[in-house]
């Protein structure tokens, strides 16, 4: 980079008259994150691998689809073990070769992985002494000694990638496990679970000590009433004991609350887990500093490998869903199901490099970065890393790239030192920055250079100050020059879990939304007080599969306006309409919008897209 270029880069000196009180800033304590889990705690970006005998049939069986996950076919096909477990006879991956799924793990910019050395069916990816349902009794591993597990882990510590080792609690084949599957014709009297929690033990002490140092260790299956919360520790406890240095998800135990993932509370006692593990979805905000936890999410929508399934999310999708786990203090652990050969799919293999591509440039405002210091953004997201001066680095991810060029950082009030994109050998797109009576607008003076997020970092003196009520006041939707207010699924925030932004053939909507109890909010400013015709666009499957729901309007003084929306079939999830669902009197200031469930939906409430708020002519 030229001088001249290094001077624009760092252009921003106190002539730009943004300056603030430079207050002596409040201690915010941090937590000092455990030792065992600092390194994960800076990583924030790993690789999930379901692969085992399910990649063989591939979600189809007696060459019939069977509908559901692929690494679940034994359920959803109800295959018998004696049917299924030949399979292993068929286990031969002559393609498999770790060198290149670690070479791709590093070319992604995952710092680690996690690779299911047993799910649910019950078979061992690698060698066990335990059970001759393992690697070692198939095409691939008989009579040569291969393991996955020891080829993988040695190939990962050659490249300095993290291991971590999925097991499953759950077993479908191990006589000794209960709950028999219901197609399940095998006897259960003799069946005896303090033996299969033995032959539990035995395998997590193999898979814990036969292949060096394991960093992670990734429990699943845990929800079956055989299993509790004693159990739980007892796992916990003997994982510490072999292994000190392994950090342990919280589905070792009981406390993980579905698939939001999170570790519940309990009087006199505490669920074990080191960190949380919200699934196909991303906590709507932050969990605050010393609480862990990592989004684990499929790359299409099975786990192990479909050949049907293509519904790929894109490369930008896959980009701001790291963003956004990051700018809320978590990992994002994004998920490969390699086939019977042992390939990963083309398609993962594309969105992995467009995401280490985009790492590569700006990897640093990801890797060992900080919540975000503000409520929301509605132009993209923002994460933050503490200089060793004191000072404080300010990421801001630009998904949405402001047309007239400036990009206002709501509600921030300290000293901004220095301003810069975070881009190489491209012209440099970043003026400067000032203040305004709403924070700091960063001055753009070029089209936006990345079609992911573009990236900006921020330098600013001491510890970020943010005034809430700007930045809240900053962040909401305002009408266009008609006058219409558009309130997009993407700017909604979602109290509850379950609901998540998904896209139906191209139509961004929030889906999945199966839990009555969650709500989705839209948050605007009214710059005209009156009456608004509401349109909503949504989708939803026949046969009374949704859920009505109240449109709650809550003022700044507390008042509510409530409309009530029935919505009728659109013929599919993925069938959009859009109709007109009443009027409503609106007060000028901000107002609140929650669409609320008014009972509980047969499978969801309903996929949920674009509210237009018209004003009345
Ligand atoms: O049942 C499993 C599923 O197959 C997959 O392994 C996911 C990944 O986290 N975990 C369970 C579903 O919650």
């Amino acid at each position: 980079m030229t001088t001249a270029l290094i001077a624009a880069c760092l252009f921003f000196v106190v002539s730009s008259g943004v300056s603030g009180p430079v207050a002596a800033e409040p201690d915010v304590p941090q937590a000092e994150p455990d030792a065992r889990i600092a390194w994960w705690d800076e990583a924030r970006f790993g690789m999930f691998i379901h692969w085992g005998l399910y990649a063989i049939p591939a979600g189809v069986w007696d060459g019939a689809p069977v509908p559901g996950v692929g690494e679940w076919i034994m359920h959803h096909g109800r295959i018998r073990p004696a049917e299924y477990e030949p399979l292993k006879d068929r286990f031969n991956p002559t393609e498999f070769d770790a060198e290149a799924w670690v070479g791709l793990m590093k070319d992604a910019g995952c710092r680690y992985f996690v690779i299911t050395t047993k799910h649910h069916d019950g078979f061992a990816l690698f060698r066990s002494d335990a059970s001759d349902y393992d690697i070692a009794s198939t095409p691939f591993g008989a009579g040569n000694g291969r393991d996955i597990m020891r080829e993988l882990a040695d190939a990962a510590r050659r490249a300095g990638i993290r291991i971590g080792w999925y097991h499953s609690i759950m077993d479908w084949h191990h006589p000794d496990y209960l709950p028999r599957r219901a197609w399940d014709d095998r006897p259960a009297e003799e069946a005896d679970f303090e033996r299969f929690k033995q032959y539990l033990h035995a395998q997590v002490h193999e898979i814990l000590t036969n292949y060096g140092p394991i960093d992670i260790l990734w429990f699943d299956g845990e929800w079956e009433d055989t299993w509790t919360h004693a159990d739980g520790v007892e796992l916990y406890d003997l994982c510490r004991e072999i292994s000190p240095g392994t950090i342990i998800n919280n589905r070792v135990d009981k406390g993980r609350r579905g698939m939001m993932g999170m570790t519940a509370e309990m009087d006199g006692d505490f669920y074990r887990g080191d960190f949380g593990t919200p699934e196909q979805e991303i906590p709507a905000t932050g969990c605050g500093p010393g609480v862990y936890w990592e989004s684990c999410m499929t790359m299409n929508d099975s786990w192990g490998f479909k050949t049907g399934d293509t519904n790929w999310k894109s490369s930008t999708t896959l980009v701001r869903n790291l963003i956004d786990t990051a700018s809320k203090g978590g990992n994002y652990l994004l998920n490969v199901g390699p086939d019977a050969a042992g390939r990963i799919p083309e398609a993962s293999e594309e969105r992995l490099r467009a995401m280490g591509d985009w790492l590569a440039i700006n990897g640093e405002s990801i890797y060992g970065t900080d919540a975000s210091v503000f409520p929301r953004l509605a132009w993209g997201r923002s994460t933050t890393r503490t200089m060793d001066d004191g000072n404080t680095a300010i990421y801001l991810h630009v998904f949405d790239w402001p047309e007239d060029g400036r990009l206002l950082v709501p509600g921030l009030e300290n000293r901004v030192l220095s301003v810069r994109g975070l881009h190489r050998d491209r012209m440099i797109r970043v003026a400067g920055a000032e203040r305004s009576p709403n924070g700091v607008v960063v001055l753009l003076n070029a089209d936006a250079w990345d079609p992911h997020a573009c990236v900006i970092e921020m330098v600013v003196e001491g510890r970020p100050r943010v005034d809430a009520d700007k930045a809240d006041l900053a962040s909401r939707v305002r009408a266009g020059d008609d006058g219409v207010l558009r309130l997009q699924p993407a700017e909604a925030t979602i109290e509850g879990h379950g609901p998540r932004l998904e896209t139906q053939h191209g139509e961004a909507n929030i889906g999945y939304w199966a839990n009555a109890d969650a709500s989705v909010v839209h948050r605007f400013v009214v710059d005209h007080a009156g009456r608004y015709g509401i349109e909503i666009r949504y989708a939803l499957a026949p046969d009374s599969a949704g859920s009505a729901v109240a449109l709650v309007f809550r003022g700044a003084d507390g008042t509510e306006r409530r409309v009530a929306f029935e919505p009728e079939s659109t013929g599919a999830w993925s069938a959009f309409r859009t109709v007109h669902a009443g009027q409503v009197d609106l007060p000028a200031g901000r107002v609140d919008l929650r669409v609320v469930p008014q009972a509980k939906p047969g499978q969801a409430v309903i996929n949920l897209g674009p509210i237009t708020l018209e004003p009345d002519a």
